[in-house]
């Protein structure tokens, strides 16, 4: 399998929200879009907010935009900055921060929806508060086990709130009309920042994370300044006083001066999401998601993590037999990934050039004939070439993708393979065409596998017909693999 960092490469994807809902089987990752636009990419341009989820952490579904900054009507442009979704009683709430038309100061809005990937509609329709002060970024949202959330957020500064039972609304009964300041005392964040100059070993900077493990509450953190590292607390009370425990991802060289975190426990195993500028043209302002493997200490203190490209392992193989969204990807390059509501989220802007992967898909031991695509396609303009595990690898399929009368003109096709895959690879896609024109737009497939059992025959029988794993009509076969009425036999 190719390296899994960034998880992401379609697009860029910042400040990782990772969440597992009770009842549901996938990992989700909430997250903004660093977006790549000219003239303003000297700093972070954000128009919306998007939704991954994997089920084997290494090919990741994307969910498309669920959030565009416009679901709230008081959002500044380009402004969409890290985030987090949580749920309470079948609704799913989402964190965001966000500035005014005329004023550079983020606050803290939430949307709603009520499935994980949305779409997400402004439940406020105003900021939830006003600390009046700015640096209101980076919220993260906990709920304890009695059933109460606290809301922490903050650049520079850190502060937090109880959320009312309704999450929309935070509780004016303590601290500051809600709002509670957090003392940044070098007992508790390693040292103290003023003016920019750091005293002691290290300081809170932003992106808080707070999370629970046994009796242990961790608030996790952007710290020691820019450029960035991860630190952490703990205390034994979600509301501190919190204890300096030391830095979980030391600053390295992954191309982003920033990082933000998230830490989940999915199927057994803990994850820790943070995002580095490691993609094809990534950087600081165009930083990607990653994850790496997250272990305890028996006394509870976070082993130090490092950035890597391989990232995590896979927990499970693909089904290739099973729809798979053409969105469901370990990788993809040029491409772009939308929806709409008739035809839901697809692959689009497909050029010559680019390429998809997917990752870890087991075959079986009698493989698979051909696959079946739902496809769009105005010109037909394109092929798309299936190989076994990379650019170079062994091709199952070189397809031409005819017109299906229309870019939004959707058709269900099949296609023989010409090389039968047996095993686990990975699958690359790539498309050649003419012109810079999109080739096509593209729902799911899903491979055909061969219906039954080897057939071993002794003496093939006179009037049978028997095609090589190519296609190839062959009247008197010899000892080998060959394909008589459509399934796989085996002559000796
Ligand atoms: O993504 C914009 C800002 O950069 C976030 O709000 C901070 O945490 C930092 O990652």
């Amino acid at each position: 399998m190719q390296a899994q960092n960034p998880i992401v490469s379609h697009c860029y994807t910042a400040d990782p929200a990772p969440m597992v809902f009770q009842g549901n089987d996938s990992l989700y990752v909430y997250c903004d879009e660093d977006m790549n636009v000219p003239g303003v990419n000297d700093f972070y341009y954000m128009e919306r907010w998007r939704v991954y989820s994997t089920v084997d952490m290494v090919n990741w579904t994307d969910h498309g935009i669920a959030m565009p900054r416009t679901a709230f009507s008081w959002g500044r442009e380009g402004t969409c900055w890290a985030s987090q979704c949580v749920e309470k009683n079948g609704t799913y709430y989402w964190y965001i921060c966000l500035s005014k038309p005329n004023d550079w100061r983020h606050y803290i809005g939430v949307g709603k929806s009520d499935k994980p990937s949305g779409p997400f509609k402004d439940a406020r329709r105003q900021p939830i508060f006003d600390t009046g002060e700015g640096g209101d970024i980076d919220p993260t949202v906990f709920i304890d086990d009695d059933g109460q959330a606290y809301l922490y957020w903050g650049n520079n500064k850190l502060r937090y709130a109880k959320l009312r039972s309704n999450m929309i609304l935070i509780d004016t009964s303590i601290g500051n009309k809600g709002v509670v300041e957090v003392p940044l005392t070098a007992e508790a964040f390693g040292g103290v920042k003023v003016d920019d100059k750091v005293t002691g070993s290290d300081c809170y900077e932003e992106g808080p994370w707070l999370d629970k493990r046994g009796d242990t509450y961790y608030l996790i953190y952007a710290a020691g300044g820019v450029p960035e590292h991860i630190s952490y607390s703990t205390s034994s009370s979600p509301i501190g006083p919190w204890t300096y425990r030391g830095q979980v991802m030391r600053q390295q060289n992954t191309g982003s001066f920033t990082n933000h975190s998230g830490i989940v426990n999915y199927q057994g195993k803990d994850y820790f999401f943070y995002h580095m500028g490691w993609a094809q043209g990534g950087g600081g302002f165009n930083r990607s998601m990653a994850v790496e493997e997250m272990t305890f200490n028996a006394d509870g203190t976070i082993r130090p993590i490092a950035a890597t490209r391989t990232g995590v392992k896979a927990l499970r193989t693909m089904n290739p037999y099973e729809q798979q969204q053409a969105e469901t990807l370990n990788a993809g390059y040029g491409i772009s990934v939308v929806g709409n509501e008739s035809t839901g989220v697809y692959v689009t802007d497909i050029h010559s050039g680019d390429s998809m992967r997917v990752a870890n898909v087991d075959f079986g031991t009698d493989g698979a004939h051909s696959i079946t695509m739902r496809v769009a396609s105005e010109k037909g303009a394109g092929y798309l070439v299936v190989r076994l595990n990379n650019a170079k690898g062994r091709i199952l399929a070189r397809i031409k993708i005819e017109s299906t009368g229309g870019d939004n003109v959707w058709e269900e096709r099949t296609f023989n393979l010409t090389n039968i895959p047996t095993g686990t690879h990975d699958v690359h896609f790539s498309f050649t065409g003419t012109g810079s024109e999109s080739l096509f737009n593209w729902d799911w497939w899903q491979f055909n596998e061969f219906t039954s059992s080897i057939e071993h025959f002794k003496t093939p029988q006179e009037d049978a017909l028997f095609y090589t794993l190519q296609g190839i009509p062959v009247s008197h076969p010899t000892h080998g693999i060959y394909i008589h009425k459509g399934r796989k036999c085996v002559i000796r």
